[in-house]
């Protein structure tokens, strides 16, 4: 099938010479290195940084990390399209610097921080999590972040702070899926407090020792890793303490499919496919598939946070 020509991406015929011989890549290399921006090249061509952060093994999976191309190229990310190849080829014009996060709601400080203000105060660590999408594939990354628990305390939540809700930015000028009404955007996500709280939930700001590459949801993510896929929200601009259950985009697209909750449960099948298995990225064509693991394997750390709720109807 032919494509259309995406607006973003030059034709053969606007490519300059000096192009074919340095790419984009290679030219934002030099300039960061000559304190030209901020921060060097991506794997993609995004801008990166190498990160400074220690290995924490008690809450790694024993599991080999896929590829970085795998964890780069295979995305859902819808503000860039809704192909797997979508994200990695069309979000490098995405600019995640410099960047602001607003924290606001049931707190007792709240107000508009600079990232690099946000995310001082917190040691990184690396923790490989297994990443589980709704759609029944898997695939092992290794995440640099920290504790979503330890941000949330600085700002001194209140008793009326029950749950808490995210938002992505809103940038069709950069986000050229943002100007489809695919989803109703801007793409929003929350968690109960006490699931945002935990110690396995996580706030990326890099994988593979890197800054998060765009497609990955720069400048930062969050990664639930009990939960769907979707429940980790990238590129985060707003973080809400709230009294109520905050809407989720794709309970709001697909209440029947798509629920609050979204733990990982092998035996609520999602109306249309079974998830008891999954399709791990990158393995052999013929690989076997594995079985998906109650709360991703979690369960030990998080069954008790839903204690007496049905598993079936809080989907
Ligand atoms: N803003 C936003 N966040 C998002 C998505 C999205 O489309 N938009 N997709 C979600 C889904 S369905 C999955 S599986 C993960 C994929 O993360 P990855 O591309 O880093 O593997 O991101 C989640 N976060
Ligand atoms: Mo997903």
């Amino acid at each position: 099938m032919r494509r259309r020509h995406d607006p973003a991406r030059p034709l053969p015929s606007e490519i300059t010479p000096s192009e074919r011989y340095y790419n984009r890549r290679e030219i934002m290399a030099s300039l960061a290195a000559l304190g030209a921006v901020g921060m060097g090249p991506a794997s993609a061509g995004a801008a990166s940084a190498r990160l400074k952060f220690a290995r924490n093994p008690q809450l790694s999976l024993n599991e080999a990390p896929n590829s970085l191309e795998d964890i780069t190229t295979y995305n859902n990310f819808y503000e860039f399209g809704t192909e797997k190849d979508d994200p990695a080829k069309r979000s490098q014009k995405f600019r995640a610097r410099p960047w602001t996060v607003k924290i606001s709601g049931e707190a007792a400080r709240t107000g508009t921080y600079e990232l690099d203000d946000l995310l001082r105060p917190h040691a990184l660590e690396e923790r490989i999590y297994r990443l589980r999408c709704v759609e029944a594939w898997s695939m092992v990354v290794p995440w640099v972040g920290f504790p979503l628990g330890d941000l949330l305390k600085r700002f001194e939540p209140n008793s009326r702070a029950k749950y808490v809700a995210f938002k992505t930015v809103l940038r069709p000028s950069e986000m050229p899926g943002q100007r489809f009404p695919v989803l109703d955007w801007p793409y929003v996500e929350g968690l109960r407090i006490d699931e945002a709280m935990h110690p396995l939930t996580l706030v990326a700001v890099g994988l593979y020792g890197q800054t998060l590459p765009n497609q990955n949801g720069a400048p930062l993510r969050l990664v639930v890793p009990w939960k769907y896929g979707f429940k980790g929200i990238k590129s985060i601009v707003e973080i809400r303490f709230t009294e109520k259950q905050p809407p989720t985009s794709w309970n709001l697209s697909a209440p029947h499919e798509y629920g609050f909750y979204a733990n990982v449960n092998p035996s609520v099948d999602h109306p249309r496919w079974s998830q008891a298995s999954e399709r791990r990225i990158g393995a052999a064509l013929f690989a076997p598939r594995r079985n998906t693991l109650p709360f991703n394997g979690y369960a030990e750390q998080v069954a008790a946070l839903y204690r007496g709720l049905d598993l079936r109807k809080h989907y």
